[in-house]
């Protein structure tokens, strides 16, 4: 039988972990009412779910044992984007007009190879699944395109597993950034993702079965889209009729996020438009 490298929750949730310390992030300090007032909401609403359930000593424990599991398993980054993510986002960006927006997640690096208009992302010898080349063009919110735009697109394999956050694929694997020409246009060669299975032999994995929910987010390209005086948007793009995109364990689904591919041109796979405007910065 074929072996297939299998990602560990300890394994992608230390390299998740270790990858969001090194984040540029802001360290602008927080205003202190702020932080009272957000902390004790968030304090109050565990009271009242407490209170509800009458939570008993038993299952404080196993918080307490599964929050410390937690941390240890590395799988911080994947709780908090899976389960919390997609509020936080959904705040955020509630005023973008142009491009619609959706969690980042646990699994992006910057600085991926960076082509110019077309390119073939990094990809193995007989690299599984089905090729797909997804196209389309940058714009500003009134449809004129946009030069020098950077479009970055990092997914999961065939298998449903990211670079770097799993053993054995190559440092770059379907991971690639383009810039625009003068007609905004870029295009990228690819193949289609599998669905994404959270690691079901860690902390995450063990709250899934113990409340008997499922572990699968649907297939999905990942993508930040950005321009020189333009709002940066971070997104992702799900397949029509596709295994869970009608329930997504992360809630990152949007109808303006569905691509409907159709046979390629080149009688080699599928072939995708998906055009961006983005909102001034
Ligand atoms: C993923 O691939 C992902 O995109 C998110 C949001 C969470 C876990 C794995
Ligand atoms: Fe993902």
């Amino acid at each position: 039988a074929p072996t297939v490298p299998s990602a560990t929750a300890a394994g992608s949730g230390r390299s998740a972990t270790e990858r969001f310390t090194q984040k540029e992030r802001s360290t602008s300090s927080v205003d202190q009412a702020r932080v009272s007032a957000i902390a004790t909401d968030a304090i109050t609403a565990l009271h009242d779910v407490i209170r509800r359930h009458g939570v008993t000593y038993a299952e404080y424990d196993a918080l307490k044992a599964w929050l410390i599991r937690v941390g240890e398993d590395g799988e911080w980054p994947l709780f908090l984007d899976v389960w919390v993510e997609h509020v936080v986002e959904e705040v955020a960006n509630a005023d973008r007009k142009g491009a619609v927006g959706t969690i980042e997640g646990p699994y992006y690096i910057p600085g991926s190879p960076e082509f110019r208009s077309g390119a073939t992302l990094p990809m193995r010898d007989g690299e599984q699944g089905t090729p797909l080349l997804f196209q389309g063009t940058v714009t500003d919110l009134d449809g004129n395109p946009i030069e020098d735009a950077r479009v970055e697109l990092w997914h999961a394999d065939d298998d449903g597993f990211y670079s770097q956050f799993a053993p054995g694929i190559p440092e770059w694997n379907l991971r690639g950034s383009i810039l625009t020409g003068a007609d905004g246009r870029f295009a990228f060669h690819t193949v289609k993702p599998a669905p994404y299975q959270i690691p079901t032999d860690g902390s995450c994995g063990a709250l899934i079965a113990a409340a008997g929910w499922h572990a699968w987010r649907p297939a999905h390209l990942h993508l930040k889209v950005s321009a020189p005086g333009k709002q940066l948007v971070t997104t992702q793009l799900y397949f029509e009729g596709g295994a869970h995109v009608q329930d997504d364990v992360a809630q990152a689904v949007k109808p303006e996020l569905i691509l409907r591919p159709t046979p390629a041109a080149s009688g080699h796979g599928e072939e995708v438009t998906y055009d961006f405007a983005l909102d001034p910065a």
